[in-house]
């Protein structure tokens, strides 16, 4: 009975994921800073600027949890958002972005060090949502990462974010699907967002949901 009212109060939780409880619970800027969980995890990664924290604060309703910003190159800790009502069931990170063409070397350096880290190591990590704006090709960044993650084995999912910039969305998706053939790792479904004009964030907050136990 126990386990029934258990399980039964997951579900609950699953279903509503997005609307009940979300909070900020740290930003980590360093491999030491990084702790261990068992909680199913997941991850907002791309280059700066590709809509990351938009698409957090969209995908969730709440305008304000992750800092956006005009200026790439801003966010440079991985920050941890914790869902759940009574305890946390879903861990959405919030990672810094790459490529930014202005960065520093040792800035570089310490991106690689921090990211490359918890993307290889992390065992509750169920799914990188790799994030390219649809506007743009992938560049060869996002290609390194691509690689990365299928070198560390660790599952994928191209989201493509700012639909509402394009015209032609059907086309943009066959290109990418034509670009990442030779990827192993990665997702064969491609999502579609817009965090401004609301468009597709249904569908990326069924795939997380499947993330949760
Ligand atoms: N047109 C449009 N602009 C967006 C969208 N999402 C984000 N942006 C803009 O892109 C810029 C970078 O967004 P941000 O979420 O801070 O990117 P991050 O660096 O990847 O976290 C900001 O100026 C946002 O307003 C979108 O869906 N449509
Ligand atoms: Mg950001």
């Amino acid at each position: 009975m126990e386990t029934i009212n258990k399980k039964n109060s997951t579900l609950k939780n699953k279903k509503n994921l997005f609307s009940n409880q979300c909070r900020f619970i740290k930003g980590v800027a360093s491999v030491e800073g990084l702790e261990n969980s068992i909680i199913p995890e997941v991850a907002f990664l791309g280059r700066s600027n590709v809509g990351k924290s938009s698409l957090l604060n969209a995908i969730t309703k709440r305008a304000k949890l992750a800092h956006t910003s005009k200026t790439p190159g801003r966010t440079q800790e991985l920050n941890f958002f914790s869902f759940g009502e009574e305890k946390p069931i879903l861990t959405i990170v919030d990672m810094p972005g790459y490529g930014f063409a202005k960065a520093s070397k040792s800035k570089i350096a310490e991106w690689t060090e921090l990211s490359k880290f918890y993307l290889s190591n992390r065992s509750n990590l169920r799914r990188v949502f790799l994030l390219i704006d649809s506007r743009h090709d992938i560049k060869v960044s996002d290609e390194e990462i691509m690689s990365m993650l299928d070198n560390c084995a660790v599952s994928y999912q191209i989201v493509l974010t700012k639909i509402d910039k394009i015209k032609d969305r059907n086309k943009k998706i066959l290109e990418i699907q034509d670009s990442i053939k030779k990827y192993i790792a990665v997702h064969p479904e491609i999502l579609s967002t817009s965090s401004h004009k609301d468009l597709g964030l249904g569908d990326l907050r069924n795939e997380i949901s499947t993330m949760v136990d």
